[in-house]
């Protein structure tokens, strides 16, 4: 059979038939593909999938209501027709009774290419258009802390990461990248939208061949890929700031700094070099003082300080960094640290934070605009940063602090999730388990039986796209591909837009949500947008179907200009930037008078608070898995070949491993104070000793869900991470560290049971 054109955010691809099995293939003209294609086929028919509507047996017991028996309850099978009227009927309740600010539809996640069928876009859609709106979050799990701090320090989140360097300028300008966290490569190799070629590794390479030099600073060796020759610096997890400040200090007493950048393009410099030298506090941040901190010999500081004073340097700081506490710190000193340098500005130079973190940084844009699909108004003004949810839930109407302004925690009584997994993605889950209890309804469409899915009310089966035609497109990637149907729906799935077209109908708001349109309909009609802007260009611009039947089209690219950052350089006042005072702030007087302590008015160390016991001696870094997207299809080939006895693999250092008499491929429990989790150890001096590595993504599978705390039998670190924000000032996520123990684990072996889906039960009284 003839291939057929899809896509996934980690890669473009086609799919054929043959034999009854489904096999994907990356795009042609992809030099890296990721592996983590390989998960897809797996997706069509496993038993994890929902295969009908399910409603919890308590809630069609006893109706909407607070219940901490959720996730141990069972589901009913119930038809379609049934599962909408009393959904239809309980938004309606919902929004009469309480108005709908008591409708939760933050709904974060990723879910998958497209887009049409985007899951969160159309859950906003719909609730604008049948309820009035939603209390919604704002910012990402992937970047909460410096979307807050970078447009106060030095520039719009987009223009920072987006629109600055590109790969071409380091692999012909940048003599020293100092990669604070890394760029790992299955970072970037995953972009929301799509990626139909993965250039990162390749560009490394160019570079590396050319003469630049890579600094790897962190606790794991391959956050840069072993062919480019990295220096690697294992610092203690946490402790960049320290780092920063330490070369910082280098550079200015050492006199290597840029006085002139300093004088004209920044703000506040005085105030931080006083605190740079330990005049205002009494503590010199120097190398010897880092050392201590940090972990790193003092000599080698100074002499990094020293190289990166010496040609073109690129600093970059990794999105794992700031998912942490006082995650703004290493966002911010990585600006000033730049600064220092006077670069920014400059190809291959200066800043670019999180390049390397996913496929759509370091790359051109494209000169037209990729469909989108609008969203209508939302009528409620109640927001959260994005990862309060439990504190929301558990402390409806409290007061909390977020970016200079006091907010009110909205009384959610209907909970609505499609396209994420807030077991995979939130911290701290017996606490999130505890808060989900307090809602009247929670309801969730999942492809899948994940562990959101186990805990809601309402469970509707959802298509994947694999099912479904849709049009991938990025706006730094220049292939746009019409995303062929390759399966027939699983069981009775459904695709969103269906299900919310049902519900809008029950509803009175039909025409509103569809405008008349059906799929190929708002396929036409989005590609419309950028069909004319092609033609505005002069560009060959097909019509839809001319574009449906190749498969795909190939998009002009933009100058790369550099945008702001480039430009700022050229103002004959030195204070072009988007900034209050136009310049880079150093010391910001607006974030000074939000007063908080845990964010001062100028980048500084803040010791953590969550540092290692005598009972949790071991540092735990909780980052992004290399085997699939967060949780998507853990339960496909590539995910599964790569854990051990079914486990997720930790990884430690030989030493710790040694000490605690743990042996390569053992299955061991990972403990603190949250909770405690089951791995499998890979020993590798890979990973700087004192630290452990648990990859999120494993779903979470209790092994007695009656249980407070229950033991999760697959390797979910987020049983083990703590539920607290970066700061006052962003309330980002700081899931990517915490401190444990690992034991071996000697007892009977539970099996692994989060891909069996759940056995229906009776309805009551039925
Ligand atoms: P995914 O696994 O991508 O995780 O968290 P996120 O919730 O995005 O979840 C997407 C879900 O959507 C899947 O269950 C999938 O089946 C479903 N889905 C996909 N397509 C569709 C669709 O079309 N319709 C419907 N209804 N559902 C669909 C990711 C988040 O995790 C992120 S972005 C980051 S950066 C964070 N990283 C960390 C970390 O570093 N460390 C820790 N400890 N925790 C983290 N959590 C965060």
């Amino acid at each position: 059979m003839t291939d057929l054109p899809h896509s996934s955010h980690w890669g473009a691809f086609s799919g054929h038939w043959r034999d009854g099995t489904l096999t994907v293939r990356p795009h042609p003209d992809d030099p890296d593909p990721s592996p983590v294609l390989g998960n897809l086929p797996a997706a069509v028919a496993h038993p994890a999938r929902v295969a009908a509507p399910m409603v919890r047996r308590g809630w069609l017991e006893r109706g909407p209501g607070p219940d901490d028996r959720r996730g141990r309850d069972g589901f009913v099978e119930v038809g379609w027709d049934e599962v909408l009227d009393r959904l239809a009927a309980e938004l309606a309740r919902v929004r009469d009774e309480h108005g709908p600010a008591a409708v939760f539809g933050g709904s974060y996640g990723w879910a998958s290419a497209g887009r049409f069928h985007h899951a969160q876009g159309q859950l906003h859609r719909f609730l604008n258009a049948a309820i009035g709106g939603y209390a919604y979050s704002v910012n990402t799990y992937s970047a909460g802390a410096a979307e807050v701090i970078l447009p106060r320090v030095l520039g719009p989140f987009e223009a920072v990461v987006r629109r600055n360097i590109t790969w071409e300028q380091v692999a012909a300008h940048t003599d020293t990248v100092l990669a604070f966290g890394g760029m790992a490569v299955k970072n970037s190799a995953v972009g929301a939208g799509g990626v139909s070629r993965h250039v990162e590794h390749g560009a490394m390479r160019a570079a590396a061949a050319r003469g630049t030099r890579f600094v790897l600073v962190g606790p794991l060796r391959d956050d840069l890929p072993p062919d480019i020759g990295a220096q690697w610096l294992p610092l203690v997890p946490g402790t960049d700031t320290a780092l920063m400040l330490a070369l910082a200090h280098t550079l200015a007493v050492e006199g290597r700094h840029d006085r002139a950048f300093l004088d004209r393009y920044c703000v506040g410099w005085p105030t931080f070099e006083r605190y740079l030298l330990g005049r205002s506090d009494g503590v010199a941040k120097d190398a010897a003082w880092a050392a201590g901190i940090t972990g790193l010999d003092a000599a080698e500081i100074v002499a990094l300080a020293r190289r990166i004073a010496s040609g073109r340097t690129l600093v970059t700081v990794a999105q794992s960094l700031q998912r942490a506490e006082h995650g703004e710190q290493p966002v911010w000193m990585g600006v000033v640290l730049a600064a220092m340098l006077g670069q920014i500005g400059l190809p291959g130079g200066g800043y670019n934070y999180a390049l390397g973190s996913l496929a759509h940084y370091g790359r051109a844009r494209n000169a037209v605009p990729v469909p989108t699909l609008r969203q209508g108004v939302n009528g409620v003004r109640a927001f959260i940063p994005v990862a309060r949810i439990a504190d929301m839930l558990l402390n409806p109407g409290a007061e909390f602090d977020y970016d200079g302004r006091r907010h009110t925690y909205p009384d959610t009584r209907l909970l609505y999730w499609v396209g994420g997994n807030p077991f995979h993605h939130h911290q701290d889950l017996d606490r999130l388990r505890r808060a989900l209890g307090r809602v009247d309804t929670f309801v969730v469409h999942e492809p899948a039986w994940t562990a959101t899915a186990r805990h809601a009310d309402i469970v509707l089966p959802a298509t994947t796209t694999l099912e479904r035609e849709d049009i991938a497109a990025a706006g730094t990637d220049p292939l746009m591909i019409a995303m062929h149907r390759l399966a027939e729906p699983f069981g009775q799935a459904r695709d969103d837009y269906a299900i919310f077209t049902a519900l809008a109908r029950r509803l009175g708001a039909e025409e509103a949500f569809t405008e008349g349109r059906d799929v190929r309909g708002w396929l036409a009609h989005l590609y419309s947008r950028t069909q004319k802007a092609l033609a505005d260009l002069g560009s060959p611009a097909p019509d839809f179907e001319e574009f449906w039947a190749a498969g795909q089209l190939r998009l002009p690219v933009g100058d790369d200009d550099g945008g702001i950052l480039r430009a700022f350089r050229d103002d004959p006042d030195g204070a072009a930037l988007p900034t209050p005072s136009g310049r880079i702030e150093i010391f910001s007087a607006t974030i000074a008078g939000f007063d908080y302590p845990d964010c001062p008015g100028h980048p500084a160390w803040l010791p953590p608070a969550d540092v290692p016991t005598a009972r949790y001696p071991l540092r735990l870094v909780a980052n992004q898995p290399a085997t699939r997207l967060h949780s998507q299809f853990d339960f496909g080939a590539h995910s599964a070949a790569n854990k051990i006895r079914d486990r997720e693999v930790c990884r430690l250092h030989p030493g710790d491993a040694a000490a605690r008499g743990i042996a390569d491929g053992d299955v061991v429990r990972l403990v603190n104070a949250r909770g405690a989790c089951l791995a499998a150890a890979r020993v590798t001096d890979g990973v700087r000793a004192g630290v452990v590595q648990l990859p999120t993504g494993a779903w979470y599978d209790p092994l007695d869900a009656s249980q407070d705390a229950p033991l999760c039998v697959h390797g979910n670190p987020n049983v083990l991470t703590r539920d607290v924000g970066t700061s006052a000032l962003a309330q980002g996520c700081t899931g990517q560290h915490t401190v444990v123990e690992v034991e071996r684990f000697d007892g009977p072996l539970p099996p692994v049971r989060a891909f069996d889906p759940p056995v229906p039960v009776a309805r009551p009284g039925g």
